[in-house]
């Protein structure tokens, strides 16, 4: 599928501001991938489904939750943490991509995933980083780290939204705690055996 036969279906999803916010996962997908030499294809269609399933009616993402056997752990979550598994799914079905790497970059786009491959961590990181999402605290420096280190950018963005997440006494999901804790000390295990 190319690119712009993509946009024509995703659009109808979504409002123009998640369209453009869209636009902006896209490019800078593309761009992590030339640099952590990831297939920009995968990344480039990723991207643009992400948020595929962001407005569909919380009674037809629970039904889908149940019916897949997805968490159901997510139910007793905020609801802004379903699109994303229940988007993975979508883009399969009603779309008709069936490609594990992006099934998998869709579903764990929100809180990672402890075992995450490269493009999960690439549409993860641009989901956070594109330039069209309004600037706050921390956005700066994860942008920085992107061009340098995957990792330590992807630990940057989690660590901010643990932090944003625990300011405004919302509950933390399982995986955005396990995600961090995980890529965090492979890291520091990777440092030590360096030494
Ligand atoms: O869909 P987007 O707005 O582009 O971004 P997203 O899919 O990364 O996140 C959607 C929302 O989910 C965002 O407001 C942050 C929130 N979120 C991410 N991890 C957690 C979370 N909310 C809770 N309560 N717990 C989490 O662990
Ligand atoms: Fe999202
Ligand atoms: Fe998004």
């Amino acid at each position: 599928m190319d690119r712009n036969e993509a946009l024509e279906i995703v659009k109808k999803q979504l409002t123009e501001k998640r369209f453009i916010h869209t636009i902006g996962v896209t490019d800078t997908a593309i761009e992590l991938a030339k640099r952590y030499g990831a297939d920009v294809k995968k990344a480039e269609l990723a991207a643009i489904f992400h948020d595929y399933a962001k407005y569909r009616p919380e009674e037809e993402m629970k039904r889908i939750i149940i019916e897949k056997k997805f968490p159901t752990l997510l139910l007793s979550y905020p609801s802004e943490l379903w699109h994303a598994p229940v988007g993975a799914h979508l883009v399969r079905e009603e779309v008709g991509i069936d490609d594990p790497d992006i099934y998998l970059a869709i579903y764990s786009h929100t809180t990672g995933r402890p075992e995450m491959g490269l493009l999960e961590k690439i549409i993860f990181l641009a989901d956070y980083i594109e330039p069209n999402r309004p600037a706050f605290l921390g956005l700066e420096k994860t942008r920085e780290l992107a061009k340098q280190d995957l990792d330590a950018a992807v630990i940057e963005a989690l660590a901010n939204t643990i932090t944003y997440l625990a300011s405004k006494k919302s509950p933390i999901y399982p995986d955005t705690f396990n995600t961090y804790n995980s890529l965090l000390m492979k890291k520091e295990e990777m440092s030590i055996h360096d030494r």
